[in-house]
């Protein structure tokens, strides 16, 4: 047989292996599945396995979501608990020629360069579960650190003062949600003296695992635990089998995830098994929905959707049920009529008029009537603002706080009027979360990192100590403090920075420049660099610095915060080293999620904006386009 007849036979039986490993290991569904459809985008779905309930409750609501779009293909793999296949399976998905990756992962440090690798080519969706680093086009899921810390609240009321015998069963020690999970409930429980961790077992979120590890645990110790915390709903299960058969009484279980299925949390709690879990939105179904804006290239995507997890208990989980049903039977009401009340904090900004206009705007465009006060940067003048809009009985509340503090008052009286609260572009801090109910805005310690890691890098020639002046924002004011940590956080690693002084510039030019002079004086040419906290400040201190005779940009590197047209300006001068991007346009979000809350649907407990940096070269590019 000629080489040539051997060759091609080889190919071609190498050709159909392929067509039945595809067919074999993925099962392929076009939208409505009558192939004379015109496909127009090919979806990858890669999970870690389809055993967890979890894990089979997303993929369900992905395929029951995918299946409304009748011009897409979506492509599902199950690496069946294994990191090496999900690897494989991720590569053949882009072999294959996917438009877009919806992955949930186990183990965030094997496949993080994997999926960073991808997303440099086409935009993935990670579900569920995060990464490490922000090489994604949007995260959907729950903040599990919030988890953890929500079951230890939970551990803390139950135990009342007996907890002196708690044991944690851990997920999959490399996936990142145990390890937050973990954090987050050790950290806040620990805080009591009188609760202790004594023992900690990993199941890798399986129930028999669970059951065996406790067994052998508990099997040959004198005293039982008071309380068990289990990363999911399944290892809980396993942990009621296990006290079960060792015939234990009165041991407090606590799960995740809150599946409505046979054995899913939910009904492990009807059947008085567990004690409480907390629901943990697989985030299929919105997915796909973003899969398709992306897709569709609509603008505006997030960075980050972290959805709501709900506390379910023996009290409230029929209610909780309820509930569910209400929403699946929800319909979507076109032209809702919706009066929201905006308490903005000031006019400080370039940001903050921006920011102002985008509301203002959007609301025009969403036929939403819109109220909308301005505090001129006093916080008690803020709260007065709200507390009108609760007296208005307006639909929904919406306020950039100015500071982190100071709210739970005000916030207690609308949540007894019943009236939702949306926090825009800064959080708060309260110990009850169910004060608000949103948060859209942005990840202000990341805004720091990306500030510091441009500076390092930017100066990685040198050994000679880098002297810092920080203009900061607002004082206790989200982003002030957010820009301070994630840019200390960076600087850590490199000794040789050091932060002279931080002066409070409040996010003004005058402010700004006011404090660059009094740098100037006290420090002069000793230093090398100004990292401003916004835009406005950064002008101040260019302003300051010329006045002072040296060059901005030149003699001392200017780094700041927002990334206005006023900055781009900057850039393409020269003036401004480099600027991280602070979206201040919400106002289309901040409307879509009024008009949601009006028609009584669940909205995300968080909406991250997606953010850039320019350097000088790359805002002289993108000028023409800034329209902030
Ligand atoms: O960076 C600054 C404004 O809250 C994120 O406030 C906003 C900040 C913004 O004064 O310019």
């Amino acid at each position: 047989m000629s080489k040539k007849i051997g060759y091609r036979t080889v190919i071609f039986a190498a050709s159909i292996g392929f067509l039945i490993l595809l067919i074999y290991n993925y099962s392929i569904t076009d939208g409505k599945g009558e192939e004379e459809q015109e496909i127009d985008y090919v979806i990858g779905v890669s999970q870690p396995n389809l055993l967890e309930p979890w894990q089979l409750l997303m993929h369900e609501e992905l395929s029951t979501e995918a299946a409304k779009y009748n011009n897409i293909r979506v492509i599902y793999t199950d690496a069946a608990q294994s990191t090496k296949q999900q690897i494989e399976d991720i590569h053949t998905l882009k072999a294959y020629g996917i438009d877009l990756l919806i992955v949930s992962i186990d183990n965030s440090t094997a496949l993080t360069p994997v999926i960073s690798k991808i997303y440099e080519e086409i935009p993935v969706i990670v579900l569920g579960r995060g990464v490490k680093g922000y090489n994604y086009t949007l995260y959907i899921g729950s903040d599990h650190y919030f988890i953890g810390e929500m079951a230890a609240e939970a551990a803390m009321d139950l135990l009342g003062d007996k907890g002196e015998n708690i044991i944690e069963i851990k997920g999959v020690t490399s996936a990142q949600q145990a390890e937050k999970r973990s954090k987050g409930f050790r950290e806040t429980i620990l805080k009591k003296s009188e609760y202790k961790i004594t023992d900690s077992v990993v199941a890798d979120w399986q129930r028999d695992k669970a059951e065996d590890r406790l067994k052998e645990l508990l099997q040959y110790r004198l005293n039982l635990p008071n309380l068990i915390y289990a990363h999911n709903d399944a290892m809980a299960l396993g942990a009621y089998k296990a006290i079960k058969a060792l015939n234990v009484k009165d041991i407090i279980i606590i799960g995740s995830d809150g599946v409505n299925k046979p054995n899913g949390g939910l009904q492990l709690i009807k059947e008085e098994k567990i004690d409480t879990t907390f629901i943990t939105p697989t985030g299929g179904k919105e997915a796909v929905q973003y899969a398709m804006e992306i897709l569709n290239q609509e603008t505006e995507i997030p960075k980050k959707i972290i959805l709501r997890n709900h506390q379910v208990t023996r009290k409230n989980v029929n209610e909780y049920l309820q509930k569910k049903d209400e929403e699946i039977h929800f319909q979507k009401k076109e032209n809702i009529e919706v009066t929201l009340g905006f308490a903005q904090v000031g006019n400080e900004s370039e940001f903050r008029a921006a920011n102002t206009d985008s509301i203002i705007t959007a609301a025009e465009t969403e036929g939403v009537n819109l109220i909308l006060e301005n505090a001129y940067n006093n916080q008690e003048k803020q709260i007065e603002i709200i507390r009108g809009f609760i007296e208005q009985g307006v639909d929904v509340i919406a306020f950039s706080p100015k500071v982190e503090h100071g709210w739970e008052e005000v916030l207690q009286e609308a949540k007894d009027a019943g009236i939702p609260v949306i926090l825009s572009d800064r959080q708060i801090k309260v110990n009850d979360s169910s004060l608000w109910t949103s948060f859209i805005g942005s990840d202000f310690v990341e805004e720091g990192r990306r500030a510091a890691r441009w500076l390092v890098n930017e100066n990685n020639e040198t050994e000679d100590v880098t002297h810092i002046i920080e203009l900061e924002g607002t004082r206790n004011s989200g982003p002030a403090i957010g820009r301070k940590l994630g840019f200390e956080e960076v600087l850590q690693g490199y000794p040789t920075y050091q932060i002279l002084e931080s002066l409070q510039g409040d996010f003004t030019f005058a402010k700004g420049k006011e404090m660059m002079n009094t740098a100037l004086i006290r420090y002069g040419h000793v230093i090398d660099v100004v990292y401003a906290h916004n835009d406005d400040m950064a002008i101040g201190a260019i302003e300051a610095i010329e006045e002072f005779g040296l060059q901005p940009g030149t003699d001392i590197k200017i780094i700041s915060i927002d990334a206005t047209q006023k900055a781009f300006a900057a850039l393409s001068t020269g003036k401004l080293n480099f600027s991280v991007e602070c979206n201040p346009l919400l106002g289309p979000q901040l409307m879509k999620a009024a008009k949601d809350l009006k028609m009584g649907k669940e909205i995300p407990m968080k909406i991250i904006t997606s953010e850039e940096t320019f350097t000088q070269e790359e805002a002289k590019q993108e000028m023409k386009k800034r329209n902030y």
